[in-house]
């Protein structure tokens, strides 16, 4: 039978000093609520700040690494909020790894695993954390640990939000006037669809053409909605489609997707490999959104990646207004990816306020370049995460 590599330290080997160097000593947690610089409105919710856990793990060499949880609106978005998932990490997950090298990354997933059902918003922040102390160990970038980047910047998107369309008009053209963003997601769902698509329009009309938009409805529409606007998203030339019914209406996903002329992506149905196994194999969208707080860590983001490229479904590199720490290492698994057709929308460092790294990522020529330097190449800000960590 197989030994388990996180139980046996393999001494007089290099890669066991490597493990007695990084064995994890402490797992710290904060609750972080971070202003953004206007409401961001979704379907199922409303922010005017963003909720984090943030999490340090301390090596027996020093070496710290951190990792970020991100929410949206509470339980509201996915069913973790921001109080469960410090719970989670602090009563099971952090128990679960202490005293394990932090170098194991798959070992420590499997034993996340078995301490904690589900709950992968949890479970990336503390997988990222880990993939950053390795790599400051070794004086590697995170990529170089997830198999090296084939890109270093990535086509960048700007979601619209406010649900104010000229609010959203004036937004859209400061982020080209910057050259940050030239390309837009606008959420639809939270007012009826006919407002919302004149939202849409008036959007479609303000910038150039050709402008590429992109509509999240984030499960807002039923299927007869879908049929009934489609047409009218089409005359707009929408891009594509993410989320427009429930996670779980996979069948009538497919029957959409099956109908529409422009591609339908899937987000909120997709989180584990058996759905995106589901999702891909039953055609239930033709692009599919990564994140790491729905997949659980770096590698099973890898994994659901490879289950969509081997069912022809496009990528999309997916966010949830995570800071720079949470962009950073969404970045750096993206950048391993033999694909990633869409860009991404990682757009967050710039809707907070305050982002809370001291070499926050760069957004340039529509671009958002992959940080450089050992782990995941971004600093926290302690000094923030003080300033905006929720006081009890
Ligand atoms: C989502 O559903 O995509 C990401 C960007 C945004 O505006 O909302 C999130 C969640
Ligand atoms: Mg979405």
């Amino acid at each position: 039978m197989n030994t388990p590599l996180s139980a046996q330290p393999l001494t007089g080997h290099p890669q066991g000093d490597l493990m007695e160097a990084t064995r994890i000593r402490a797992v710290t947690s904060w609750i972080i609520e971070a202003p953004t610089r206007r409401k961001h409105k979704l379907s199922n919710t409303s922010i005017s700040y963003q909720g984090y856990v943030f999490v340090r793990v301390t090596l027996d060499n020093g070496v710290e690494g951190f990792g970020e949880a991100s929410t949206l609106g509470g339980p509201r978005w996915a069913e973790e909020s921001v109080e469960a998932i410090k719970a989670n990490i602090d009563t099971y997950l952090a128990p679960a790894l202490i005293g394990k090298p932090a170098c194991l990354l798959e070992a420590a997933a499997g034993d996340m695993a078995k301490a904690c059902k589900r709950n992968y918003a949890a479970k990336s922040a503390l997988d990222t954390a880990l993939l950053d102390a390795t790599g400051k160990s070794l004086g590697v970038p995170a990529h170089v640990l997830l198999g090296g980047a084939r890109r270093t910047s990535f086509s960048a998107i700007w979601a619209l939000a406010s649900g104010d369309a000229a609010q959203e008009v004036e937004e859209a053209q400061g982020m080209i006037e910057k050259g940050w963003f030239n390309r837009f997601k606008i959420k639809l769902g939270f007012a009826d669809p006919q407002t919302d698509l004149d939202r849409l329009a008036a959007l479609q009309k303000a910038l150039p053409t050709g402008t590429d938009i992109i509509a999240d409805v984030n499960q807002g529409w039923s299927e007869a909605d879908f049929i009934r606007y489609l047409p009218r998203l089409a005359d707009l030339g929408v891009s594509l489609v993410e989320q427009p019914l429930p996670a779980g209406q996979m069948a009538a996903m497919a029957r959409i997707s099956a109908r529409s002329p422009i591609p339908i992506m899937m987000d909120e149905g997709v989180f584990t490999l058996e759905e995106a196994l589901d999702g891909c194999a039953r055609a239930a969208g033709s692009v599919l959104s990564l994140k790491l707080c729905k997949h659980g860590g770096v590698h099973q983001l890898k994994q659901v990646a490879g289950i969509a490229q081997a069912a022809g479904v496009q990528l999309y590199g997916g966010c949830l207004l995570e800071s720079s720490v949470g962009a950073a290492a969404h970045l750096h698994a993206f950048a391993t990816l033999p694909a990633l057709e869409w860009g991404t929308e990682h757009f967050g460092p710039k809707i907070l306020i305050e982002d809370l790294c001291r070499n926050a990522l760069k957004y340039e020529n529509f671009e958002v370049h992959l940080p450089d330097g050992p782990g995941l190449g971004v600093t926290p800000d302690l000094d923030l995460i003080e300033k905006y960590a929720r006081k009890d």
